[in-house]
């Protein structure tokens, strides 16, 4: 009995072109595990992370998701060059050539977790609560693992392919690749480069809202109610201070002009105006440097309250925020009073604070 033959014609299943894009992906997937690994980090506080350059976070979020989403038609394009594979036989050749299958198994699995979730968590937000950075971190510690076996395995053929010219039909494949891939850098990029905005589709959520700078948990969802009687307390070992509004207003001002950078990829630059959070240390007989956990008035959820490391508390223009590019902060913004510092991930730029304690 003749077995049917399947050719695959298209001169893109060649490893010339399959190493060229792998190359790319290497590139894309390291500097998109980094940063989220920064990310992930500066929210649970695993290491010192400084103030200064105020921009630093903006760029490394902006970096994640952009690297993210350039990977996409790279990953296409590299399935389409390499699928033909799929139809080897035998299936199983030895142990070592089950394991090397086995983990493109496991990459494909967690890269494809990976952008998907990525994707819908930058266009939906927070559609899967807490269970989305728990999952997306995790996962991405497989999909490094598997890279790393897969890329060793195939240095070889990486070589071999790289150490090859490639031709004509082979050249247009690779630079139609690389054009999709800019294609969807430009229509991210606008999330964290402001003048891309206009060309970027997909970053439509950074100045859409009130003062001009988006929201993503209004004060109405978080159900937040401001007290008649609302005072900022500050508590420290000598005690606990309070402090109406117009108190917080009557104090020395400072206008600091501030990113909120959300780890979901969008941005937005505003001057900021309210009381330095190191002079309300002073005020309490506390030298800033102090870490200070900052409480809200959300009942609720899982973004209600976070803590200024020392570099913060201590940076001039780490603010008690009263007001936004001129205003008095919209409710949705955190009226009466919400917390900016200069790189830091918005997730931690706590709005509608109630109380901020000493540590
Ligand atoms: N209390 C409280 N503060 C919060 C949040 C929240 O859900 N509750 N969301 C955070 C997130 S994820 C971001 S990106 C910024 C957004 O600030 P904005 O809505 O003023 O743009 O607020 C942060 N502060
Ligand atoms: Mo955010």
């Amino acid at each position: 009995m003749s077995k049917p033959v399947i050719r695959f014609q298209s001169p893109a299943h060649d490893e010339r072109v399959s190493s060229r894009i792998g190359i790319w992906l290497a590139v894309a997937f390291g500097v998109c595990f980094v940063t989220g690994l920064i990310s992930h980090g500066i929210q649970h506080s695993w290491f010192w992370w400084p103030s200064r350059p105020v921009h630093l976070y903006h760029l490394t979020q902006g970096l994640h998701v952009t690297s993210g989403v350039a990977a996409i038609p790279l990953l296409l394009a590299k399935l389409w060059s390499v699928y033909p594979k799929l139809f080897e036989r035998p299936l199983v050749r030895s142990v070592p050539h089950a394991l090397e299958r086995g983990s493109i198994l496991v990459l494909s699995g967690a890269v494809f977790f990976e952008t998907v979730t990525g994707v819908f968590n930058v266009a939906q937000n927070y559609l899967w609560g807490f269970y989305f950075p728990t999952a997306h971190y995790a996962v991405a510690w497989v999909a490094v693992g598997s890279i790393l076996v897969h890329v060793a395995v195939k240095l070889p053929v990486v070589r071999r392919g790289l150490a090859r010219p490639v031709d004509g039909s082979r050249r247009r494949f690779l630079r139609t690749t690389w054009l999709a891939s800019g294609v969807a850098v430009l229509a991210t990029a606008g999330g964290t480069v402001a003048f891309l905005r206009p060309v970027s589709p997909l970053s439509t959520r950074s100045d859409r809202g009130p003062q001009g700078v988006a929201v993503n948990r209004t004060a109405r969802a978080a159900g937040i109610v401001v007290p008649e009687d609302w005072r900022l307390e500050v508590w420290a070992p000598s005690g606990i201070r309070r402090f109406t509004r117009a108190e917080l207003a009557a104090l020395p001002q400072t206008t600091a002009r501030l990113p909120i950078a959300c780890v979901e990829g969008w941005s937005a630059t505003a001057d900021w105006t309210g009381v330095p959070v190191a002079d309300l240390l002073r005020l309490v007989g506390v030298a800033p440097g102090a870490a200070v956990r900052v409480e809200s008035l959300e009942p609720t959820g899982l973004y209600r309250a976070s803590t200024l490391p020392g570099p913060h508390t201590a940076d001039p223009d780490t603010l008690l925020a009263l007001r936004i590019n001129g205003e008095d902060l919209a409710p949705d913004h955190g009226y009466p009073c919400r917390i900016i510092a200069p790189n830091r991930p918005g997730v931690l730029q706590t709005k509608w604070v109630s109380r901020l304690e000493v540590r």
